[in-house]
Order: C-alpha cells, then structure tokens, then sequence
C-alpha cells in the first residue's frame, strides 16, 4: 500500500522516468521514493522555445508522474546560465572573482520561479511533501506561498553555502536569504555548511538559532546538515558485473601493469584540476623512479560550455595537460590521459575499479560523489586509495582517505607517493572504515531522514515568531 503523503520532487534538471540507474545518484535515490509514494516530479523540461510557446509536459511511468515546462529562450538564458551558473554558483563555491552579476539575469531568476511555482501549484494535493532541489530553485516556495501553497516544502543545497562575508557580496542577497524561510526545513551538505548558514542568519540577518530550528524575518524554519549518499551497492555490482566488468579487464590489460590514477570531474574551476595537474607534475618531478609506471586518467565532460569563464577554464586545463605530457611523454608512455567525455556509469565503475589511486580534489565541492563512488568499486581484496581535498563536503565522514589541501601541490604528491606505497594490509583497513561509513549513509538513508524531518517539521505556511 502506498503511504498517504505524495512525495513532489522539484529540480531543474529532470532525470530520465526510464534507465535511471544510467543516470545515477540522486536521480537513483529520488525516484525510488517517488515510486513508492506514487510522486511526481517536477522541473524543466530541456526545451528551450519561442516566447508564449512554452508547454507543460506529463509522462507517467511505474506509478509516479514527471511533468516538464519548456522555457522561453532568453529567460533561460538568463535564469540558467546567467545567474544561477554565472553568478550563483562561483559564489556558492567562494569564486567571488568569477560572480557575473546582472540585475536583468536577477530578475529573470525570480520570474522563472514565479512560473515554475505557478504550474506546479495546480498539480499539487493539500498533503504532498514538496521538496525542491539546489541553488536554481530558491525562491519556489516563496512563489508557492504567493499562491496560496500550504503544503511542508523543503529544501536541500547541493552545493556549499558561504561564509557571511561572501554570500554578501552578492547585490541584494538578502532577498534570497529571506526566500529560505519560506520553506519549512532546509537540507545542507554538511554541518559546516549549516554552521555558516546559521552564522549569516545570526549576523547578516539579526536572527536567532535555537537548536534545530533558525528564525530571522519574522519567521523559524528547521535546518539540519543531511550529507548525501550514493547507492553502495549499485555502484559495486556496476564494477563487477558485464559489462563494467569488462571496460575494467581491458583497462587492465591496457595498463600492462602500471598503476592508473583517475579523475572524473565536470570540467568546472570548483573542480580544483589544475592544481592536480600541478601537484601530478610536481610528483613526476620528484619521483623519476614512477616515469613510465604510472599513467593519470583524467575524465571531465565539457560543461556549461556557453559560459566564459568554463571555456577559458577548459583551455587553461588543456594547457596544463599538454605541457606535462611534453616534458615527461616517452615513446612508449603518455603520462596524462584526458578524456572530455560523459561515460556510461558501469565504464566509470570498471575504470574506478582499475585505478590504484583516485584524485579527487575540488577547491571547493559540496559533496562530491565521485570520491564514495570509487571506493564503492574497489575490491575489497585488493582496494586503491582515495586522495581527497579536505574541503569536498565527502571529507567531513570519508576520514580512512588521504585527506589534502589541494593548495598545497607538494602535500598532494606526497599523498600520491603514499598511495602508490601503501601496503595492502592498511589499503584494507583504510577502505573497510570507509565502505562501512558509504553503507550507513548511503542515499536511501539521505532521502529518508530528509523526508522524515520535513513530514515533522512544525506545520505549513506563515509561522510567525
Ligand atoms: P557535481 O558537481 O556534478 O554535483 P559530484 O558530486 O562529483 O559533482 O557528482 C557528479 C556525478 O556525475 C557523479 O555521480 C559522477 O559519477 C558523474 N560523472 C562525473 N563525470 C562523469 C563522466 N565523465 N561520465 C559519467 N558520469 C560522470 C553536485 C555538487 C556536489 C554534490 C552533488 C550531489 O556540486 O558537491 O556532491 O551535486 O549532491
């Protein structure tokens, strides 16, 4: 039997109603609770049209509904790759030099949400839980209220939240801080992230914490750090079944017994590659005895190409890339493969698999699924080792890794030097600690104790203090 409350997850991106498991993560983890509530799912429907042919789509499948709305071109533009991709997110990730502001792009930020919220608000039911996803979606359950919603709406950031000082620095932020007590419980990464939340709160905003509850503007809404996770075991069956199995025994072969390192990022400057590259430099500087015994794969699908500062990034990685591979490539040894590629998930998993070592480390990253995705395709016989920025959200419970500060390219290749010395007996240790923390927080933990709170946050709309 179906529980009573219909779960609406909203987003701006929709993931695919069929082949979920190819689109991994959270779309794995939402739909699951959406199929069993008989959920709908909400957000943009990819298409980008001309003004006032803007269409709501519906498909249903396996007992839930995904509707999409088309978007006129220029607000999207402006709503997507202008302010929430150029202004947005730099400044979530403390990139205040790259924050592109523009009243217009603003405002059709707002607008956008106003009309996300006024077709959602028809399909919604007076006991539906609405949860709506990342930085794009702010101000949704502002609009709702607007009109009229009562529903518990809540709300989790992928990404980090900044420092007070930063998320300042943004004109008329305050606007967008307000819209979060619209909502009724706010979801972060990490309870750093929600210590500085509450630090703006206090600070910026003349508001007060009390426990789990945060009230500003004249108004209390619940917050809570619920760190995401991934589905452990999908992601290890992946790696050890056809046909992930297979990329993994090729990639072996290819290798001819060198130790592989892998990066898989978006190509994105939060993404911390060209100090990786550095630090990879500076560890095949220092360790003449690895050339030609060690290979660095790295794969970083283009994305958010439109914008400036991601292809003058991607260029400035190309660079990087090419310049290593001229000073150290032999004959018979490239040093740094790069692909700009998305891979299907059971590739990326026989490939994570094959990888001695994995370097994931971001400048600055919510989360970072990639590091709990490789540690879930090791074997557990003979594990790699994960290298891991101290500031991806991962490494607040991913402690067994070698934790780093990317800034610091000589801690990194001595990390790098650690690894590839390891011996198997701590390699075991360390990745039993960290399977063992992948497997109680896994995503369908995430998803449950943030449905949980938000059925139990304290009821609706307009809560006064
Ligand atoms: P992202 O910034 O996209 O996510 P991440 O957490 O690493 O970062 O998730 C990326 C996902 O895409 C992973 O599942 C990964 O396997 C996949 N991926 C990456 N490169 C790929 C490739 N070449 N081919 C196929 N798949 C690829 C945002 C936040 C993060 C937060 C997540 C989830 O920025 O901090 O962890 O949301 O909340």
């Amino acid at each position: 039997m179906k529980p009573a409350r219909r779960l609406v997850a909203v987003s701006n991106r929709v993931g695919p109603l069929r082949g979920v498991a190819a689109a991994g993560g959270l779309a794995v983890g939402i739909v699951d609770a959406l199929r069993e509530s008989g959920g709908l799912w909400f957000g943009w429907s990819g298409r980008t049209v001309a003004a006032g042919r803007a269409r709501l789509h519906r498909e249903h499948a396996d007992g839930m509904t995904v509707a999409t709305l088309d978007l006129p071109q220029q607000d999207f533009e402006r709503y997507y790759n202008n302010f929430s991709n150029g202004c947005l997110w730099p400044l979530l990730h403390f990139r205040i030099d790259l924050t592109q502001y523009h009243h217009a792009d603003s405002d059709a930020y707002r607008h956008v949400n106003r009309r996300f919220a006024a077709t959602l608000v028809r399909l919604l039911r007076p006991t539906d839980l609405v949860w709506v996803h990342d930085f794009h979606l702010i101000p949704l359950a502002s609009e709702l209220r607007r009109l009229g919603a009562r529903q518990r709406i809540g709300f989790f950031l992928h990404t980090p939240f900044p420092p007070t000082e930063i998320l300042s620095t943004l004109p008329h932020h305050e606007p967008l801080v307000r819209a979060l007590f619209d909502y009724d419980l706010l979801g972060f990464q990490t309870d750093e992230d929600l210590n500085r939340f509450q630090d703006h709160v206090r600070r910026a905003a003349r508001g007060s914490v009390r426990g789990a509850t945060v009230g500003a503007f004249g108004r209390e809404v619940r917050a809570g750090a619920f760190p995401i996770g991934i589905d452990v075991e999908q992601v290890h069956r992946f790696a050890f079944t056809r046909p992930g199995e297979q990329d993994f025994a090729r990639m072996r072969a290819a290798l001819a017994g060198r130790d592989q390192i892998i990066g898989v990022d978006r190509l994105d400057y939060s993404k911390g590659l060209l100090r990786r590259m550095a630090a990879y430099e500076r560890y095949l500087e220092q360790h003449p005895e690895s050339h030609g015994h060690v290979i660095y794969l790295q794969v970083a699908p283009v994305s958010r190409g439109q914008l400036k500062s991601y292809r003058e990034f991607r260029h400035e990685v190309e660079a990087a890339k090419a310049q290593i591979n001229g000073r150290f490539s032999r004959f018979d040894w490239t040093p740094v493969h790069y692909l700009n590629r998305a891979l299907p998930r059971r590739t990326l998993a026989g490939l994570f698999r094959a990888s001695r070592i994995a370097l994931v480390t971001p400048v600055r990253d919510g989360m970072n699924l990639v590091a709990k995705e490789y540690v879930a395709a090791q074997d557990a016989e003979d594990p790699g080792v994960l290298v891991l920025s101290r500031f991806a959200g991962a490494a607040r419970q991913m402690t067994d890794a070698l934790i780093v500060n990317p800034f610091d390219g000589e801690e990194t290749a001595r990390a790098l030097h650690h690894a590839r010395q390891m011996p198997l007996a701590e390699r075991r240790r360390r990745h039993e600690r960290l399977m063992r923390g992948l497997v109680e927080y896994d995503v369908r933990r995430w998803r449950n104790e943030f449905i949980t709170a938000l059925a139990d946050a304290p009821t609706g709309s307009g809560r006064r203090r």
